[in-house]
C-alpha cells in the first residue's frame, strides 16, 4: 500500500515536473499524422500563442522580458516571430541574428517558436524568392533538428493563384528538408491564407507540412469552407484576430468564440487545430493584445480587452 503510495506520489511529481517545463518538454518534437499536428509519441495536439507584429517596427516587445512573461505567466504554448521580407532586404544580416536569439530565447523557456517569412505586401512569394533561398538556407542549418521550431515559408500570398505558391514550395521545401528533415513546414495559401480549396485540390507531395488558414472575426464569418478543407487537409491557423481584416476597426468575440470552439476539436473530423493570435504588439489598433505605451515600460499585464480576453485562452 505504502510502495503504490510513493510510486503514485513520484508519477504526480514527474508529470508536474514535464507540465512545469512546459509545452515543448511534454509534446517533444511535433509531427504530422494525417491532418493532425501530433506530439513526437503520436497523440494528438493544440498548441496555442501569440504573434508578434513585425519584428522591425515593434521588436521592443517581443523580448526576454516579454517571452518569459508569455511563456510561464500566461503558459502560451507557441510564439510567432513576423519577419517582412522588405524589412529583412534593407538589413539580412541583423534580422537574421536577430531571429536566431528569439529562437534561442524560446528554447531556453521550452516554448515552440514559428518563424515566419512574412510576405505580404510582396503578393507572390516568387517575387522575393531570392532573399528567401537565402533566409531559409540559413534558418534550416542552423535551427536544423530543434523540437521546439516551425517554418512558416510564406505568410500570406495574395493577387497570386495556387499555382504560384506551389511552384514557391518546392523551391524551398526541399532547400529546407536539405538541412532539417523533419521539422514542421507551414505553407499558407491563396487569397491572404484563405483559399485552402486551392491546395486541396492540388497539394504538395511532402510529410509533415500543413496548409495555413488566416481569419479575421469581425470580418470573416463563413466557415464552411474552412470546414470542409479539414476533412481533405493538415490545416494550421498561423494567424487570426478578434478584429476586422485591417487588423482594426473593433473587435468580435462572440465570432472569436464561435471559431476558437470549432478548432478545439468541434468539426467534423474532430481534428485539434493550432492557432496564433494576431497581435502580441501594443501599436493602437483593435488587434493588439497590449494597451499602448506597454512595450516601452515592459510591462506585459497592461492589456487592451481583446488581450485580456486572449490571455483567458491560455488557461482553459
Ligand atoms: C497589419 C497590422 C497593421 C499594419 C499592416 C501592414 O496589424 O498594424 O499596418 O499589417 O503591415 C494580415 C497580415 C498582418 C496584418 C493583419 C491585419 O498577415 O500582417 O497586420 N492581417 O491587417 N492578414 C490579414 C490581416
Amino acid at each position: 500500500m505504502r510502495q503504490k503510495l510513493v510510486v503514485l506520489i513520484c508519477a504526480i511529481f514527474i508529470v508536474g515536473c514535464a507540465w512545469a517545463k512546459g509545452p515543448v518538454k511534454k509534446y517533444g518534437k511535433l509531427k504530422v499524422v494525417d491532418r493532425q499536428l501530433c506530439s513526437e509519441e503520436g497523440e494528438a495536439v493544440q498548441i496555442k500563442g501569440v504573434s508578434s507584429h513585425g519584428l522591425y517596427w515593434f521588436a521592443h516587445c517581443m523580448n526576454r522580458s516579454s517571452m518569459k512573461v508569455l511563456a510561464k505567466d500566461w503558459k502560451v504554448d507557441v510564439v510567432r516571430f513576423a519577419l517582412y521580407p522588405k524589412n529583412y532586404k534593407d538589413l539580412p544580416e541583423y534580422y537574421m541574428k536577430e531571429v536566431d536569439e528569439l529562437v534561442n530565447l524560446a528554447e531556453e523557456l521550452g516554448v515552440y517558436c514559428i518563424i515566419d517569412w512574412h510576405v505580404m505586401d510582396s503578393c507572390n512569394p516568387n517575387n522575393v524568392l531570392t532573399e528567401a533561398k537565402v533566409f531559409w538556407e540559413h534558418m534550416s542549418k542552423k535551427h536544423a533538428g530543434k523540437d521546439h521550431v516551425i517554418y512558416e515559408i510564406c505568410n500570406e500570398p495574395n493577387k497570386t493563384p495556387w499555382s504560384e505558391v506551389k511552384k514557391y514550395a518546392e523551391e524551398i521545401i526541399p532547400l529546407i528538408r536539405e538541412n532539417d528533415p523533419k521539422t514542421v513546414i507551414l505553407v499558407g495559401t491563396p487569397n491572404w491564407s484563405s483559399d485552402l480549396a486551392a491546395a486541396a485540390k492540388d497539394p504538395l507531395s511532402f510529410d509533415n507540412i500543413m496548409y495555413t488558414f488566416h481569419f479575421y472575426a469581425k470580418s470573416h464569418k463563413n466557415r464552411k469552407a474552412f470546414i470542409d478543407a479539414t476533412k481533405q487537409i493538415p490545416v494550421f491557423v498561423s494567424e487570426w484576430g478578434t478584429s476586422s481584416y485591417n487588423g482594426d476597426d473593433g473587435n468580435d468575440y462572440e465570432s472569436s468564440a464561435i471559431w476558437l470552439d470549432i478548432l478545439s476539436g468541434n468539426n467534423p473530423d474532430r481534428i485539434k487545430i493550432s492557432w496564433v493570435n494576431w497581435n502580441f504588439s501594443d501599436k493602437p489598433e483593435a488587434s493588439s493584445i497590449l494597451l499602448p505605451g506597454s512595450g516601452v515600460r515592459q510591462e506585459w499585464n497592461r492589456l487592451t480587452r481583446s488581450g485580456e480576453w486572449i490571455k483567458k485562452q491560455f488557461s482553459k
